[in-house]
C-alpha cells in the first residue's frame, strides 16, 4: 500500500468512526485498500480485518518490545508438544548435523541451507516475551538468523505476500504476510540464552515472530515458503490445525 492510499485510508477511517456501523464500514475500507486478513469471512471477520489493517496502518514498522538482560525469565515455560517422531530423533542424534531448512516458492533462487549455512548470514539477538493465547508469557534471549537475510539472498519475487512456514510435526505450519516475513526482528532462532536452542523450545530451529502471539512462533521448522496468496495455508480455517479458529493475525 502506498502513502497516499493509507493517508486516505485513514482519513476514510477516521470519517466513519463515529457511526454505530463504524466495524462494518472500516471493515469495507480495508477491503477496499487491500488490507484484509485470511480469516476475514467469519462472525468475527469485521474485528479481525479492522485490527490486522489497524495494525498494517498504524504501526507497520513497529518493534515488539525488547527487555534489559535483567528481566529474562529464570524458569522460562516450555508448552508441551506432541511426542517427536523418529525421523526427529534421527536427526537429534546426529546432532542435527543433517537439519535442513528448505527456502522455496517465489524466489528466484530455492535453496536448501544446514544449520551451519544458516549462521554465515549476519547473527541478530533479542530479548523479547513469548506471549501465549492460554495465559501465561516468559522472556528470553533468542539469538538466529533474520528471516529478512535469508529472503534477501535467495530473491523474493515481486508478487510475493505471503509466507507459510512448516514444521517438522504434522499440522504444524502456519503463514505471516511479508510485512512480519521481512521485519528485522523475524528470527531463524538456533540459540537461546546462550546456548543451542533446546528442543523443548523449538530446536534446532524455529521462527521467531515476537509481534504475534506464542502460536505464530513454530517450532522445528524445516520449510519456508514464499507465495501470492494463503489459501489452504490459513490454521484459523483448517480443522486439522490446532490453531483452527485462532486468528491468523494475532498482532500483540
Ligand atoms: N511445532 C510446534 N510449534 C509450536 C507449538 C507446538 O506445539 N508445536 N506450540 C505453539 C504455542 S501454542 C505456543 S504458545 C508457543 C509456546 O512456546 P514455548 O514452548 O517456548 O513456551 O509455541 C508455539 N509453537
Ligand atoms: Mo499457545
Amino acid at each position: 500500500m502506498s502513502n497516499i492510499s493509507r493517508r486516505r485510508f485513514v482519513k476514510a477511517g477516521l470519517a466513519t468512526t463515529a457511526g454505530v456501523s463504524g466495524l462494518a464500514v472500516a471493515a469495507k475500507l480495508a477491503h477496499r485498500y487491500g488490507l484484509v486478513p485470511p480469516d476475514s469471512g467469519g462472525i468475527f471477520g469485521p474485528g479481525e480485518t479492522l485490527t490486522y489493517a489497524a495494525h498494517r496502518i498504524f504501526s507497520q514498522h513497529s518493534l515488539a518490545r525488547e527487555f534489559p538482560r535483567n528481566m529474562i525469565s529464570k524458569d522460562p515455560f516450555a508448552n508441551s508438544i506432541a511426542p517427536l517422531s523418529d525421523g526427529f530423533k534421527r536427526l537429534q542424534s546426529g546432532g542435527f548435523a543433517d537439519w535442513r531448512l528448505s527456502v522455496e516458492g517465489m524466489v528466484a533462487q530455492p535453496a536448501t541451507l544446514s544449520l551451519s549455512d544458516l549462521k554465515t548470514f549476519p547473527v541478530r539477538s533479542q530479548i523479547t516475551e513469548v506471549v501465549c493465547e492460554e495465559g501465561w508469557s516468559y522472556i528470553a534471549e533468542w539469538i538466529g538468523t533474520p528471516l529478512h537475510e535469508v529472503l534477501k539472498s535467495v530473491g523474493v519475487l515481486r508478487q510475493a505476500r505471503y509466507l507459510v512456514y512448516f514444521s517438522i510435526e504434522p499440522d504444524w505450519w502456519d503463514s505471516i504476510d511479508m510485512e512480519d516475513a521481512l521485519h528485522p526482528q523475524t528470527l531463524l532462532v538456533w540459540a537461546m540464552n546462550d546456548a543451542d536452542l533446546p528442543v523443548s523450545f523449538g530446536g534446532p530451529l524455529r521462527l521467531r515472530v515476537p509481534r504475534q502471539l506464542g502460536y505464530k512462533s513454530v517450532k522445528f521448522v524445516t520449510r519456508v515458503m514464499v507465495t501470492d496468496q494463503v489459501k489452504g495455508f490459513v490454521p484459523a480455517l483448517d480443522p486439522n490445525s490446532p490453531n483452527y479458529g485462532y486468528s491468523w493475525y494475532a498482532g500483540i
